[in-house]
Parts: structure tokens; sequence; C-alpha cells
């Protein structure tokens, strides 16, 4: 049996951790032959929260779970860890300025990046959930600068690819496994950039047939004018109909990014993913944006010349100006 990894779920008193810690203990992220010991992290106030879950961990007896580090000491919760899911953030409260929102977080992924880099596994995987997603990663990576590389650091627009892959399944009437390379670009926000410029509807994959989804969709307005509203929407509309926030897709979506990441994406296959930004597609160096990428041996790269029309060319422009003025707006 292999060793065990130690990965840290933060903000593990929390909805979405509610639903991925399980996933994670029952071998979705890693297979079926990987242990784990979970490392869970919370604040002081949900200590009692937070020993409920463990409880539940320890009554699901989990073949692969070979170990429970629950604390609210990040130190503890840092130390050794290999994947790190960072969940946990200062929700948005009624009157609260998205300022302010930046602020708070600002605070605990600075916190939280130092950890990083004092504590844990130097090869250490890091996704960062808690919004603004894609700023709070940018604070982490540069608060670990000295010690770790840009590379190891990554942010959540997986969801935001399931719902779009799942919406394109449905308007052509095919399975979703059919639907593939449906790309999100930019931000965690409503200025994403849902593209299916690339993306194909695998007819025959026996024979390699495959149908441009622009081909199978036939239709540039419904594209345009509902799918992309609609993918930047979702979480909107979930909220509205669950009176709380995507919590179970979410954790589904975390286990397809770690998984991917670490196990590898199929030939041919591109996935989304939040990285740094190394200058592709003129995206500004250093920025946290999501790309098409590809996973081999642990590592990503992002998918290199896709075709990217003037249409979908200006909305990459508003969602890097959107994340430039994110990160404007940090505390100094
Ligand atoms: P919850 O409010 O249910 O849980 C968050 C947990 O984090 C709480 O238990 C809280 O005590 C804890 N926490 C706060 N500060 C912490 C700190 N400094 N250290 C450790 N834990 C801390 O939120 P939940 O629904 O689980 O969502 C978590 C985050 O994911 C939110 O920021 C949410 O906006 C974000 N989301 C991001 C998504 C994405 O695609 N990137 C989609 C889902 C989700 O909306």
């Amino acid at each position: 049996k292999p060793n065990p990894i130690r990965v840290l779920v933060t903000g593990a008193a929390g909805q979405i951790a509610y639903s991925l810690v399980f996933m994670i203990a029952s071998g979705q992220m890693f297979g079926p032959y990987q242990p784990v010991v979970l490392h869970l992290l919370d604040i002081p106030k949900m200590q009692e929260v937070l020993n409920g879950v463990v409880m539940e961990l320890n009554d699901g007896a989990f073949p692969l779970l070979a170990g429970t580090v629950a604390t609210t000491d990040v130190k503890t919760a840092f130390m050794g860890i290999q994947v790190c899911l960072m969940v946990g953030a200062f929700p948005r409260g009624p009157g609260m300025q998205r300022s302010d929102l930046l602020k708070m977080n600002a605070n605990i992924f600075k916190e939280q990046g130092a950890a990083l880099a004092k504590y844990a596994a130097r090869g250490v995987k890091v996704l960062v959930v808690g919004n603004p997603a894609n700023t709070n990663a940018y604070i982490a990576c540069l608060a670990a600068k000295a010690d770790l590389p840009s590379t190891n650091f990554s942010a959540l627009t997986r969801l935001d690819q399931n719902r779009a892959v799942s919406m394109i399944a449905e308007r052509v009437g095919v399975p979703v496994a059919k639907v593939k390379n449906v790309s999100i670009w930019g931000n965690h926000s409503l200025t994403q950039v849902p593209d299916v410029t690339n993306a194909v509807i695998q007819d025959f994959p026996e024979k390699g047939l495959t149908t441009p989804v622009l081909t199978a969709v036939n239709d540039n307005k419904w594209l345009e004018e509902s799918f992309i509203p609609q993918v930047q929407n979702r979480g909107a509309a979930v909220i509205a109909a669950r009176k709380l926030s995507s919590a179970a897709s979410a954790a589904n979506a975390i286990v397809g990014h770690m998984r991917d990441w670490v196990l590898g994406t199929k030939d041919g296959e591109t996935v989304s993913m939040a990285v740094v930004s190394d200058g592709s597609y003129n995206i500004p160096k250093g920025l946290v944006f999501s790309f098409p990428v590809q996973c081999r041996a642990g590592e990503w790269s992002i998918v290199q010349g896709l075709k990217i029309t003037p249409f979908i060319q200006l909305k990459l422009d508003a969602t890097t100006k959107e994340l430039q003025s994110e990160i404007d707006a940090l505390p100094k």
C-alpha cells in the first residue's frame, strides 16, 4: 500500500467541506488504493462543529482514511501537507463592501500562504476555492513566493466548466461524457469567459470522429446571449433556489480538479484551472487566470495555440481588467 497523502481542507466545518471530506475519504480524489490523512482546519468558534465532522468521518469507517487531524491551529493544520484545499474564507455579510471582503480575505490568505511556505511539503498542490478565489490564490502565492514555486498554486473554475458542459450536453441532447474541451477563461466571477470555440462532441470516440460544438449547437445567438450569461449566473440561480450557495457540486468540482492534476488528464482532453499566468495568450504574467490546461505526471501545462475569436478576445480583456482591479484594491 502507498503511504498516505496528507490533505488539508480549510473551512472544514462549512457547507462545501461537509460533502468534500467524505468524497476524499471514500477515494474519489486520489483513487481506490491511495490512503489519506485528512487535516481539517476551521476557526476556534467552529471547534465543536468540527468535532462533529470528525465523528461522522469515523462513523463512515472509510478503509482509505488513515487518520484525521482536526484543529483550529494553523501550524498543526499545515504541517507536512501535500495537498491543500483552501475552502475557508470570510463570507460577504449584509452591507459589506467588496473592498471589505477583499481586505478580510487578504489577511487570511496571507497568513495561510506563509504557513504553506513554512510547514507544507515542498511539492504541495494548492487549490483555492474561497472567494474571491483567483485573488486569494494570488495572495497566498505571493506570501509563499520565496519558498514555493508559483506553479504549486491554483484556483477553482472547474465548477464553472462542469456547469457549461452540462448546459451544452442538454442543448445538443447528448450525455455529458461526450462533451469535451469546453473552456473557462479568466476570473471565477461574473466576468468569467465560458468558451466553446474549441469544444467538441465525441460522436464515435472509438473511430476518433468528433463534431465541433459550434456545429452541433448551430446557434450563435443562443451561445452568446443565453449560454454564456447562464453559466456566469448559475451560482446566483442555485442560491435563489436552495437559499444556500452551491456546495455538493462545488465539492465535486474540487475533486475533479485535484484528481486531474494528480492523476493526469486524458489524452487530447483539456480542463480549466486558474493558474499563475506565464504570459500565454497575452494574459499579464503573474495574474491567477483560468486557462485550459492538460496535466501529466502531477504537473499542469497551459494548452497553447487555441483559436481565440474577436468576440472571446473582448471578454478576455474585460476579465483581465477585473482581475487587475481586484489586485489594485488590495491593502498595500
Ligand atoms: P461556509 O461559510 O459554509 O464555510 C466556510 C468555513 O470557513 C466556515 O466554517 C468558516 O468558519 C471557515 N473559515 C473562515 N475563516 C477561516 C480561516 N481563517 N481558517 C479556516 N477556516 C475559516 O462556506 P462554503 O459554502 O463552504 O463556501 C466556502 C467558500 O467557497 C466561500 O468563500 C464561497 O464563496 C466559495 N465558493 C467558491 C466556488 C468556486 O467555484 N471557486 C464555488 C462554491 C463557493 O461559492
